[in-house]
């Protein structure tokens, strides 16, 4: 699909000669510093050369000019700069990053470069304590200048905030949201009945949610798994009296299986390296073993005393102690015998029981698995009429598998641990609980489950307890921070959004495009709430802007959106209903894909992939291909008919809620079970439905955007790799923001306001004059470059830095000269 080129040159840039310095594009650099040797207009081509002495011909189209402000001589907001396009913006972001100025500003949006270091000298309490209430602008730039506005908006307008946090795998929005929450935490006002209390909630919350929903993955060892919405409850006065988390999907395909490099929630390591060892003992865990969930990409145990198990000791003692502020101590005891259960769970194997030659129907069925030949074979009983004989037959069908005797162990300590009959667990995993309806008559039928399906249970089962688990953990952390606060008063929020970043990895599934939409989601509310409003406010006051042709996510949104909805969940629950071959539900989904979605010139595109590990065994088989506006991504729908249905194992249910244990019983959900007939609780529609509301909430806000960027895929310090971040720059929508504030003015004043403030800046005699005469005066009389400012109907727009240069007059106290007033008069006569 043709995106349009955020680079492209307006028509200001486009003027070069002979011997100008330029930016040329470079496959490595993104941009290489070259100077002008020929133009050959005809073709409209640019020869260029470097210091090697090459030269080499590139489209005009492509050529940035270059202006030299010396290499150290960077701009705090890159509106500022004389010319605004990608190479400039890059470069400015570069040079800044060497001096460890991590943050820029882009008219009102921050950009965040990540350090990879620690640099505490920007995060101090001084420093916190300068930005407090100063207009931005003032300062240089900084995630707390961000939060400090927001927090003046919500007194000022009475109107909730949020902050939206962006930015790739790795590129630092955890670690800025939290920046953000501590500013804010540490100099708003607190409610005299929550005493410190509240704020000590809010930070000690973070460290709970990154053991539980973050992982190390390639692109980041902090990954977050989850989406985040936190937000911050203050009272009429400002006074912080509550906060609250929503988080988004958690990937639980995690928890039972880690791609190459990858590891497990960071929870299940801190444990084992922190727990003390008569504690580890009461869950039969030791040490040095290597369990099967832990380490299945192929990590080793840690050592003892080696420098990463005491980081993770010391990460288990700062969770165990954040965790009290919220649960008490049973509940404490519970979690960790879940994830132990858990643990344990992960090393049951099976083996096939000898059973029946005549097991699997030799009628023609649409379903080849026991499980699916009963059903066959109790609906055709149905059909027939015969359902008395069909239950006797279908209900007394041996198990097809048995618990692998070296793992009964493994399975009964779980059960323990769980307050679990071990026996109950091993029926689930061994049968599968039916229903057939003869004739009005709802029957359950129990029949056995193949060897892959007992595997396939049993990572579900761990899948739902640790999901079950996590959720219960956020409502737990909402329950108590929201104890204090009045639930009939209407409180204003801050709002901070850090929700997983684009993802492009080897192999992507179903969870990598529910990543990828929310991104898109967010990308398109970027363009039209900021991007399209500032063209539609231009138009209002009659201003003329350069038109600019704006990225547009809906085509993918929408494709995307029908992928999920229509096909994935109509095609799921046709499994549920084993109306689809159990074998090859996944490929048929991707059929429908190709055969529904893709067009010639659609965002979606029919692939053949390479198989993997954690895709279903070597050879090749079908995906489709995705254009987002951040790059093509190939998907693989192995899996995707199963992890879109949260109710596959509806047994758990009854198992669960019969469990000794409160906090088990309260993870039962009962309106699942078995009983309640083939469901699909739809993954992706919830999740749907959850973004949507994400959105509706946003748009209430007003939206303060902080963009981060990633500079090397490394991790490493001090390392800029230009076109790495060029091509965030350029897909997050920078140039073309910058472009619009640019062009556009990043400063919008209201003109009554700004004539009372300016009022002494004119002699009285121009008392009368209308507010946008008058500003229109003091433009004059200051003899202010009329390229750095513009009057619309009700505003005055202004270049970034005037404000500042008209408030240092003011400051002054000066008049203007005579003679200049006297030509205004003239002018104005
Ligand atoms: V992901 O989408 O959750 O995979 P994030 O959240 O964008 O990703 P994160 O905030 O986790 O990235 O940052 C990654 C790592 O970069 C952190 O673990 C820190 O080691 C490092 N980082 C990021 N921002 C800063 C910072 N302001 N100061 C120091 C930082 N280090
Ligand atoms: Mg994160």
């Amino acid at each position: 699909m043709d995106r349009p080129s955020a680079g492209s040159q307006s028509p200001r840039d486009s003027h070069f000669e002979i011997d100008d310095i330029v930016w040329s594009p470079c496959a490595n650099l993104g941009y290489r510093r070259s100077r002008v040797v020929s133009i050959d207009q005809q073709t409209d081509s640019i020869y260029v050369g470097d210091n090697s002495g090459s030269q080499h011909a590139v489209r005009k189209s492509e050529v940035r000019p270059f202006y030299d402000v010396g290499e150290t001589r960077t701009f705090q907001d890159n509106t500022e700069m004389v010319h605004l396009d990608d190479a400039n913006i890059l470069d400015n972001l570069r040079k800044r990053y060497v001096k460890d100025e991590i943050y820029t500003y882009t008219a009102n949006v921050l950009l965040a470069v990540n350090p990879y270091k620690e640099l505490p000298q920007l995060y101090t309490k001084e420093v916190m304590s300068r930005y407090w209430g100063k207009n931005p602008g003032t300062l240089p730039p900084h995630p707390y200048a961000t939060a400090d506005v927001a927090y003046r908006q919500l007194l000022r307008d009475r109107k909730n905030q949020a902050l939206v946090i962006s930015g790739e795998s790795g590129a630092g929005k955890t670690e800025t949201a939290k920046i953000t929450m501590r500013y804010l935490t540490s100099m708003s006002r607190t409610d005299a009945a929550q005493g410190t209390r509240i704020q000590e909630k809010i930070i000690a919350a973070n460290p709970i949610l990154e053991s539980f929903g973050n992982a190390t993955t390639v692109m980041n060892l902090n990954s977050s798994r989850f989406g985040k919405y936190n937000e911050m409850m203050f009272n009429p006065v400002g006074s912080l009296v509550g906060a609250g988390i929503r988080t988004f999907l958690l990937e639980s395909s995690r928890v039972v299986f880690q791609q190459k490099g990858e590891k497990n929630y960071h929870v299940f390591y801190e444990l084992l390296a922190g727990m003390e060892e008569e504690d580890l003992d009461s869950l039969c865990l030791d040490r040095q073993s290597s369990y099967k969930l832990l380490h299945s990409s192929g990590t080793k145990p840690l050592q003892e005393k080696s420098v990463e198990s005491q980081r993770l000791g010391k990460q288990f003692k700062e969770l165990k102690q954040a965790l009290s502020i919220f649960i008490d101590d049973e509940t404490d005891t519970t979690i960790w015998q879940v994830l132990g259960a858990l643990i344990h769970l992960g090393e049951v194997d099976f083996v096939e029981a000898s059973r029946p030659e005549d097991l699997v129907s030799s009628e023609p069925s649409p379903c080849a698995s026991p499980c699916s030949a009963a059903a066959a074979s109790a609906s055709a009983a149905s059909a027939s009429g015969t359902a008395a004989a069909a239950t006797a037959d279908v209900g007394t069908q041996p198990a097809t598998v048995e618990i692998h005797p070296d793992t009964e162990e493994s399975l009964e300590t779980a059960a323990d641990l769980l307050g679990m009959g071990a026996l109950s667990i091993a029926k689930i995993l061994k049968f599968k609980e039916m229903h057939v309806n003869r004739q009005g008559r709802v029957s359950h039928i129990k029949c056995p489950r193949t060897l892959a399906q007992a595997r396939q249970t049993l990572q579900c089962i761990i899948k739902i307890l640790y999901t079950r688990l996590f959720e219960k953990i956020v409502a737990r952390i909402n329950e108590v921070s929201n104890a204090g606060a009045n639930p009939d008063a209407h409180y204003q929020n801050i709002g901070t959004l850090d929700i997983y970043g684009f993802e492009r990895l080897e192999h992507n599934s179903f969870e990598q495009l529910c990543i990828n939409l929310a991104n898109e989601r967010l990308q398109q509310f970027f363009v039209e709430e900021v991007l399209e409003a500032e063209q539609r406010m231009y138009a209002e006051e009659r201003l003329s802007v350069t038109e600019m042709e704006l990225p547009d996510s809906a085509p993918v949104v929408f494709g995307i959106q029908a992928l999920l909805t229509k096909l994935l969940d109509e095609h799921s629950l046709r499994a549920v209903k084993n109306l689809v071959r159990t074998e090859d539900k996944d490929q048929k989904f991707c059929e429908l894909v190709h055969s529904k979605l893709v067009g010639k010139r659609g965002p979606i595109m029919a692939l053949r992939l390479k198989a993997s590990r954690g895709n279903g065994g070597p050879g090749l088989h079908d995906g489709f291909q995705i254009s987002h506006y951040a790059g093509a991504v190939s998907y693989s729908t192995k899996g995707w008919i199963d992890k879109n249905n949260d109710s596959l194992v509806p047994e758990i249910e009854t198992v669960l809620a019969e469990a000794e244990t409160p906090l088990l019983q309260e993870m039962a959900d009962t309106s699942r079970t078995a009983h309640s007939g083939e469901r699909l609780c739809s993954v992706s529609s919830r999740y749907l439905s959850n973004l949507t509301d994400l959105l509706e909430t946003l748009k209430q806000c007003s939206v303060h955007y902080i963009r981060c960027f990633n500079p090397n895929q490394e991790r490493k310090p001090g390392l800029f790799k230009p076109k790495y971040v060029l091509d965030q720059v350029i897909q997050c929508g920078t140039v073309e923001l910058v472009k619009i504030m640019h062009y556009g003015f990043p400063h919008r004043c209201v003109l009554k306001d700004l004539r009372g403030r300016f009022q002494k800046l004119l002699p009285p005699e121009f008392a009368h004059y209308s507010d946008r005469d008058f500003m229109h005066a003091v433009m004059l009389a200051w003899e202010i470059d009329d390229s750095q400012w513009t009057l619309g109907t009700s505003r005055l727009f202004l270049k970034a830095g005037q404000l500042r240069a008209l408030e240092e007059l003011r400051d002054t106290g000066g008049t203007a000269s005579q003679s200049v007033i006297k030509k205004i008069r003239l002018q104005f006569a």
